[in-house]
């Protein structure tokens, strides 16, 4: 039965293997292009079984993300529209590197039979396919296309070329029963914008100055898309640069360019100083935000992820105090919120440091949004973000059914009322922020819709706390599996006596924290140093740096 159902013995044939150890990491597979044909083909398959698995739509999606041009990656994302789940990728694993296609199919036999997949239902298995700009993306999706249908009845749908988080966002809506084509999305996020810009406090309008919003599309995917949102959005003034016509894709661009080196992208100006500058990376799930700190030499004063986070955590704060504030004390103490905030060990320590003030909760993860999200979805409202720009609100299905109560309740009795504006202004967040994973597009719009709801500049939200200096580096090494860390990466257990010495080092700097930890992307180990100046800063890095080289 098993066989007959999977008839992938010919068709990987057509496959070439290469032998490169792969491994399901944070991101996905991720690698140079030209060796993903087998591994895509075979990611395809296990979507398929995913599929029929959970019974539910399944996402795959064909990206490197911020990585250079010639690279490419695959990732699945699961029936909620997040990431795959983590037992499975131990099988995806198994069969990325299995040697030739017989030990193939023996894996992919017993893991059915393990699983109980279902392979005869009336569900036959249903995957969205996606791909970001990259030129390899035409020949990996192909593969993909052909992995799915090597289960017998599994039907591939070609969405093309799609930002990462728009596929998710899709195969979320799509389980849930909601409208889930692109254009359902681009409405959904241009009308909960506007549903917060048109209870926007009176006074605040009149405060706030507009002017022009320059966004770095990393001359991929999400410039393109923003093109396309903006015709839709009447309040905002959006100029796109780098939106793949001429430069290369992430060459000198994109968030992650902008957020490491913290200079100008490429191609990009001069913007006048002081104006409101964003960047996408390649696939935009991530967003930053910039200033120019003067006309000619590059350095820009960045506006990160950790402070997206304290703009959303601010505002959602504040929208719960007027909401609970008519609540009657004792009811609100059994009912309270809970709003909890996910960093990494990459969150700059002022962040911390200001959230912790608000009175909210944070918590520490290893990096990768897969744990952050894991975490923030324990909460009525989970917010999280990384240090990179990469982020999302999660609103848990408990707390939106007693939001969507308190609207009507409060419609019936006291509508326009400023806890009713409250209960409406967080509803739309929670429409307008992807619920599935970290989205530039819709990031953008939430942060531009705060700006404008406080009547702030971008500088007064970069006022909101000063990032300690930091600095970051990568080592190559050979063997990065040599680094193993605990406590959320921020301690080193093996090998042995480097945390002492990044102790000893640390000691020397005033406000000095460091930390190291093998990249779950790239083959090397990534050093973060934090002090009170930023010569001290790089002087830390770099002396923790020698000790893994
Ligand atoms: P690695 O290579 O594991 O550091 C990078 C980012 C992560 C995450 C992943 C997935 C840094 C320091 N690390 O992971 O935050 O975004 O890529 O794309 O930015
Ligand atoms: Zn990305």
């Amino acid at each position: 039965l098993i066989s007959s159902s999977i008839s992938i013995m010919i068709l990987i044939l057509r496959f070439h293997l290469k032998g490169a150890k792969l491994s399901y990491g944070t991101a996905g597979f991720r690698a140079e292009a030209s060796i993903l044909q087998s591994t895509v083909f075979r990611v395809g398959i296990l979507a398929a079984l995913r599929s029929l698995k959970t019974q539910s739509v399944i996402g795959l999606m064909i990206t490197a993300s911020h990585n250079k041009v010639s690279d490419n990656g695959v990732k699945v994302a699961d029936p909620s529209g997040g990431m795959l789940t983590q037992e499975w990728e131990p099988f995806a694993d198994s069969i990325a590197n299995a040697p030739d296609p017989h030990h193939l199919l023996q894996l992919i036999v017993e893991f059915v039979n393990k699983e109980n997949i279902p392979l005869e239902g009336t569900w036959r298995g249903e995957v969205l396919l996606a791909r970001d700009t990259r030129p390899s993306g035409e020949s990996l999706l192909e593969a993909a296309k052909q992995g799915i249908s090597s289960i017998v009845g599994a039907s591939a749908i070609v969405m093309g070329v799609l930002t990462t988080p728009q596929l998710h966002w899709m195969v979320r809506a799509k389980n849930k029963g909601m409208k889930a084509s692109e254009l359902d999305y681009f409405e959904q996020l241009s009308s909960s914008f506007r549903c917060l810009v048109d209870m926007i406090p009176q006074g605040s309008a009149n405060k706030y100055v507009s002017g022009k919003l320059l966004v770095d599309g990393a001359n991929g995917v999400g410039g393109e898309k923003l093109e396309v949102l903006k015709k839709l959005l009447i309040d905002l003034d959006i100029e796109t640069r780098n939106s793949g016509k001429d430069g290369v894709l992430n060459e000198g661009v994109g968030a992650d360019y902008v957020q490491k080196e913290k200079v100008v992208p490429c191609r990009f100006g001069p913007p006048d100083v002081g104006t409101r500058c964003a960047s996408l990376d390649g696939d935009a799930d991530r967003l930053v935000y910039f200033t120019v700190l003067s006309n000619n030499d590059g350095r820009i004063n960045l506006v990160d992820g950790d402070k997206m986070l304290s703009l959303f955590a601010l505002f959602i704060n504040e929208q719960l105090s007027i909401l609970n504030k008519a609540k009657d004390e004792n009811i609100d103490k059994d009912n309270k919120t809970r709003v909890g905030v996910v960093q990494t060990a990459y969150a700059n320590g002022a962040s911390t440091d200001f959230l912790k003030q608000l009175g909210i909760e944070v918590v520490f993860t290893p990096t990768g949004v897969k744990y952050l999200h894991e975490k923030a979805a324990e909460y009525d409202i989970g917010i999280y973000f990384e240090a990179n720009g990469h982020g999302t609100v999660l609103f848990s299905e408990n707390f939106l059914c007693w939001l969507e109560g308190r609207i009507s309740e409060l419609s019936s009795t006291t509508k326009g009322s400023e806890e009713q504006k409250a209960a409406l202004r967080l509803l739309a967040v929670s429409q307008l922020i992807n619920q599935a994973v970290g989205d530039a597009l819709s990031g953008l719009l939430l942060v531009e819709a705060i700006l404008q709801h406080m009547g702030w500049s971008i500088q007064k939200w970069s006022n909101l706390y000063h990032d300690l200096p930091s600095r970051q580096l990568k080592v190559k090494v050979v063997d990065r599996t040599a680094v193993v860390t605990a406590n959320a990466e921020t301690l080193v257990v093996r090998p042995l006596g480097i945390q002492e010495a990044i102790n000893a080092e640390t000691a020397k700097y005033d406000r000095g924290r460091c930390f190291i930890r093998p990249s779950g992307t790239e083959d090397v180990i990534r050093v973060y140093a934090e002090a009170s100046t930023q010569e001290a800063a790089e002087s830390l890095s770099s002396s923790v740096a020698r000790l893994v080289d």
